[in-house]
């Protein structure tokens, strides 16, 4: 019996040893995987690995030098037999009615004091704790000293509580042996349900073939290469497959030699840690992928961002105004004396959009820090035009992106849309337009047609003299000559042509200077603008961008075995 039942099948094959403290590296990478992705990833996707985060730093810290194995299966196949058999004692009820083992047994190698707080993290109930430790077989179980065995009960239970505990020690143990019995080891719940899900976690994986008794020694290698192969199928190539026999100490033999292998490494946990990390990381990679992220935002949609912005922020109906309020107060300025007054009562174009008004305008709200203009609302299309504007932003910022980034991407590019108006208002009523010192040249202009238009009116003030003087009968005086021309009428009408010519030369040249005027507001605002549109939605997309960057490379820290 015992040349069968103890037949070790496959060595053991973890013996990959994993490194503390490249574990802790790699757990440490998840760790800033979740802090990059916080908030733009669905949080759903990110459960395992938070789960992964939270359970292995206690795991680790709780204690390194016990092992926790536990023994799953289905009802009957022989797990309260095999922890018995392995404790020497008595110590879970084995029974005929099935499921026996409704809770979970928990057997202690060595002092409890030290494996306690394990227990208490897995969920063991005190009074199914067991201490395999007498002073009378003590150096016989000093190769298990450190192992913490637990009983769990059916995976394949008719009570639900049973298979709710099962997945939940499952998730926490550092080591399972798998127990399947001649009659059940191909039922399809184990394989699908259990055996497939654990392929990364074959380095901490056994299978036994219990009640190999039960078989004839022919049938027992032809059972256990069956099982190979379904093992195989299941993704668990090269796991330590045994043939154990729990009523029988020589059909124990086996499984005992794999149970103190495992506990003198003391690897089992930080195997299937890294089986834990391996699992959640190529659960995720999907999530990031390999792309490489865009350095920001491109050109060709961020022209099309400033250009939509300009339009929404009214920077055409500035500029015009501009153009216009350039040649008014050039106008008022350089004008003929005698209509300019008439001219400053018509109201100033920059003044009416509420934006700076000519220099010394006491009631200049664009002093006022919370300028508001009155610059026409965007209209409808131009809204409509900036939301496809951002969406482009977001959809070339995106688009080598795994399918799980361009939505936040999105989010992040539309995450101040509301505050934009505003923004944009308060830029345009900060921007030097250009217009708030008078040109030397105006002045110069000014100054020649108060000359002429004096010399006109002395010229005007002269005749009037001579005709009244001529009416009253006094002697008139002798008017000096210009050529042919008496001096007052030479003044007069000098003096009305020459302030004509000015205002015919001045205008030319005010047009030409308002359109400078409005394409140097136009570049101004516009590049006040783009910073706004920087802010306020590109900023945003770099940091998505950022993170993504972040995160993949997190992501491949902690893919380094
Ligand atoms: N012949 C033989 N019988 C065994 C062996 N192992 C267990 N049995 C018997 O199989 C039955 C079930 O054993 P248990 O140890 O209670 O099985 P279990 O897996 O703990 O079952 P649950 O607690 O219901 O999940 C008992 O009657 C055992 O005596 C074995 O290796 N050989
Ligand atoms: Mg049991």
């Amino acid at each position: 019996m015992s040349n069968i039942a103890g037949r070790v099948r496959e060595v053991f094959r973890g013996d990959q040893r994993v490194d503390a403290d490249a574990l802790i590296a790699r757990l440490d990478a998840v760790r800033r995987f979740l802090t990059a992705v916080d908030g733009l990833l669905p949080d759903g996707d990110l459960v395992p690995a938070h789960t992964l985060v939270e359970r292995a730093g206690t795991r680790l810290a709780l204690s390194r030098d016990h092992t926790v194995v536990a023994l799953a299966g289905a009802t009957g196949s022989g797990k309260s037999s095999l922890f018995n058999a392995l404790a020497r004692l008595e110590l879970s009820p084995v029974g005929v009615r099935r499921p026996t083992t409704g809770v979970t047994h928990a057997c202690v190698w060595g002092p409890l004091e030290g494996a306690n707080h394990l227990l208490d993290w897995i969920g063991v109930l005190p009074r199914h704790r067991f201490v395999r430790e007498s002073a009378l077989d003590a150096d016989d179980e000093t190769a298990l000293h450190g192992l913490i065995l637990l009983d769990l009960p059916d995976f394949d239970s008719v009570q639900r509580s049973h298979r709710l505990e099962v997945d939940r020690l499952l998730g926490l143990v550092d080591q399972v042996v798998w127990v399947v019995d001649p009659q059940k080891y191909a039922d399809r719940v184990i394989h699908d349900s259990y055996l497939r899900e654990f392929h990364r976690h074959r380095d901490v994986t056994v299978v036994v073939l219990n009640q190999a008794d039960r078989l004839s020694p022919a049938e027992v290698p032809r059972v256990l290469d069956d099982l190979r192969r379904l093992l195989d199928t299941d993704g668990l190539t090269g796991v330590p497959l045994l043939a154990t026999t729990a009523v029988d100490p020589a059909g124990m033999v086996g499984l005992r030699d794999t149970m103190e292998r495992t506990v003198a490494e003391r690897q089992a946990a930080l195997r299937r840690l890294a089986g834990d990390v391996d699992t959640v990381v190529a659960d995720l990679d999907q999530l990031v992928g390999s792309a490489r992220p865009a350095g920001g935002p491109d050109d060709t949609a961020v022209n099309g961002l400033n250009r939509a912005l300009a339009g929404a922020a009214g920077v055409p109906a500035v500029t015009e105004a501009v153009e216009r309020a350039y040649r008014h107060r050039a106008g008022a300025a350089t004008g003929w004396p005698v209509v300019r007054g008439w001219r400053r009562l018509r109201p100033d174009p920059l003044r009416r959009l509420h934006l700076p008004g000519p220099p010394g305008d006491q009631s200049d709200p664009a002093e006022s820090l919370v300028a508001a203009t009155s610059v026409p609302d965007p209209t409808a299309a131009q809204r409509s035009a900036l939301g496809l504007a951002i969406r482009a932003v977001a959809d070339r910022a995106a688009a080598d992106l795994p399918a799980a980034w361009p939505g936040a991407v999105t989010s992040a590019a539309r995450s101040r849309l509301g505050d934009l108006p505003d923004a944009l208002d308060r830029t345009i009523a900060g921007t030097d337009l250009g217009l708030d010192r008078r040109p030397v040249w105006w002045r110069a202009v000014g100054g020649v047609q108060w000359l002429v238009t004096i010399a006109a009116v002395v010229g005007l003030g002269w005749l009037v003299l001579g005709y009244a003087l001529r009416v009253l009968g006094l002697p008139a005086l002798d008017n000096p000559m210009v050529g042919a021309v008496p001096l007052p009428t030479a003044l007069l009408l000098g003096g009305l042509l020459a302030g004509l010519l000015v205002a015919a030369l001045t205008r030319p040249v005010v047009r030409w200077a308002a359109r400078r005027a409005r394409a140097r507001a136009e570049q101004r605002l516009t590049a006040r603008v783009a910073q706004v549109g920087d802010e306020y939605v590109l900023t945003p997309v770099r940091i998505v961008l950022g993170s993504y960057a972040q995160a993949r490379d997190a992501l491949r820290d902690a893919a380094r075995r």
